[in-house]
């Protein structure tokens, strides 16, 4: 019984433990999103508390297997106090696991985002068409995961072409308004983004339909080339919305309402990223 009563808690507790991912191998990009929802140390921390006790389980078998061959009253007499120590053992960890149990609950929910997949990124403010251009692009092969992100959403679509599939993500309220109004989670979900994306899409509506001037939209542009070490491309978008001169800080001009360059956009992107897929090496035996 006592066998059995320590394997079952020991056990138990060091399959919670190896369930995490080893923190250290995570890809960066969910290192910064998953420290953005539960500290990575503090769950390290409650993690090792469940090693200890699992240990401390066996030990205490240990300590009184040796006992129990004795007469029957005292084996009961120690069996019983084995069992009491290991039942304050859990209960010293009950606040630890709770905090296990919450996180894998947090995290359950990350956005389907591979790192190692090439990645465009579309950013801008609001309402300048972001989410219209990243549905129209990906109508026939959008499987949209949508992520609860403190107060945003991230959504995922993908693209296929020449047999390699982008991913288009697209982040409202992360990406579209000034470094200085993020809270620390959204920053750090910045930076995650960061280490997934392979080019950046900044779109600009220059209609001032949605109510930010260029200047400002440009400012988060240049806040934005200066984060992300891969290509940053200004896309003007609602073309169909301005009349008179382009402007001359604009990559491409579309229009998604009136389905104007926007495949040539997409093109452009993809080109951007400029991915090359591993091949396998020729065998030439
Ligand atoms: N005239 C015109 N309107 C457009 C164009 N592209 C998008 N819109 C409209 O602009 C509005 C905002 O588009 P969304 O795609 O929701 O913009 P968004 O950037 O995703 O906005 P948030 O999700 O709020 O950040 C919608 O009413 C679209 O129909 C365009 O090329 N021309
Ligand atoms: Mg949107």
């Amino acid at each position: 019984m006592l066998l059995t009563a320590a394997n079952v808690v020991s056990d138990n507790l060091d399959n919670v433990v190896t369930a995490w991912p080893d923190f250290d191998r995570l890809h960066p990009f969910y290192y910064e999103l998953a420290d953005a929802i539960v500290d990575a140390n503090e769950l390290r921390q409650h993690l090792s508390e469940l090693s200890w006790a699992s240990e401390k389980a066996t030990d205490i078998r240990h300590e009184y297997e040796s006992r129990l061959s004795g007469d029957r009253e005292t084996a009961t007499k120690f069996r019983k106090q084995a069992f009491a120590r290991i039942a304050d053992v859990v209960e010293e960890i009950e606040d630890d696991l709770l905090a296990v149990g919450e996180a894998r609950e947090q995290l359950r929910g990350l956005p389907d985002i591979r790192p190692d997949e090439p990645t465009i990124v579309v950013a801008g403010y609001p309402n300048v068409g972001k989410s219209s251009f990243v549905n129209t692009v990906t109508r026939a092969s959008n499987k949209e995961a949508s992520y609860p992100f403190t107060t945003t959403q991230i959504h995922v679509g993908h693209v296929e072409n020449n047999h390699i599939r982008y991913q288009l993500v697209d982040t409202p309220g992360l990406l579209d308004r000034p470094p200085e109004d993020r809270n620390e989670a959204e920053s750090q979900a910045v930076s995650a983004l960061e280490h997934a994306a392979d080019v950046v899409l900044v779109m600009f509506d220059p209609s001032g339909d949605c109510g930010y001037p260029l200047d400002v939209q440009r400012a988060l542009r240049d806040d934005i080339v200066g984060r992300f070490d891969v290509p940053v491309l200004t896309v003007y978008n609602k073309m169909d919305r301005c009349e008179g001169e382009k402007p001359d800080d604009g990559d491409y001009f579309m229009s998604v309402a009136e389905n104007e360059n926007v495949e040539a956009v997409l093109g452009a992107m993809i080109e951007a990223v400029d991915y090359e897929p591993e091949l396998p090496i020729e065998d030439n035996r």
